[in-house]
């Protein structure tokens, strides 16, 4: 098991597509493994393949509620094959926009077929959180961040924050060099 860098916005990784996996091999579903082991530790209910680097089709997600047993999915090549007509809002975070959240309106329930980490083909149904982080984590696969979803002036408003935090990091880390 290994811990992997989360890239945060602004970062054009975040932006590109990713590629699908032929198939779930044993490398995959050690990369499934850090991934979720990364995605609890940070901790969020989700985590994209993209958002540690590697462009492939690959989410975990865990979104059993506090205190219940864990429920991790593994899943390559996730596709909604249907969603409902009802749509609904949930606030949204990303661990690739530390510290900004927002409302987005998505489908209420969604199908998805995957394929699991033993490579088998796999249906899910899905509503309430982990629809809404499915759908999420799909996005990345797409380079779409929650924000894409929202007003332009709430997008504007985060990413320049972001772009803020990332100018005084690059300083601190400077000045850290200059006085070791
Ligand atoms: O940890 C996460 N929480 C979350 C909350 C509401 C909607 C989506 C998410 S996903 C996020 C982790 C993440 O950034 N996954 O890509
Ligand atoms: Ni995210």
């Amino acid at each position: 098991m290994a811990l992997l860098e989360i890239i945060t916005a602004p970062d054009p990784r975040l932006k590109k597509k990713a590629q699908p996996v032929e198939r779930v091999d044993a490398a995959t579903a050690k990369l499934m493994a850090d991934m979720l082991e990364t995605m609890y530790e940070a901790p969020g209910v989700g985590l994209a393949a993209p958002q540690i680097g590697v462009l492939k089709r690959i989410i975990v997600v865990d979104a059993a509620r506090d205190g219940a047993p864990p429920n991790p999915l593994r899943m390559a090549n996730p596709e909604v094959i249907w969603a409902s007509e009802e749509t609904k809002l949930h606030e949204e975070g990303c661990l690739s926009l530390p510290e900004e959240y927002e409302q987005v309106e998505r489908p209420d329930k969604i199908k998805v077929r995957y394929i699991d980490e033993n490579n088998e083909l796999r249906t899910i149904d899905a509503d309430g959180l982990l629809s809404v982080v499915i759908q999420h984590e799909m996005d990345h696969l797409e380079g779409t961040l929650f924000v894409d979803h929202i007003s332009s002036l709430k997008r504007n408003m985060i990413l320049r924050r972001l772009t803020k935090v990332k100018k005084i990091e690059k300083g601190n880390k400077r000045h850290a060099l200059e006085s070791a």
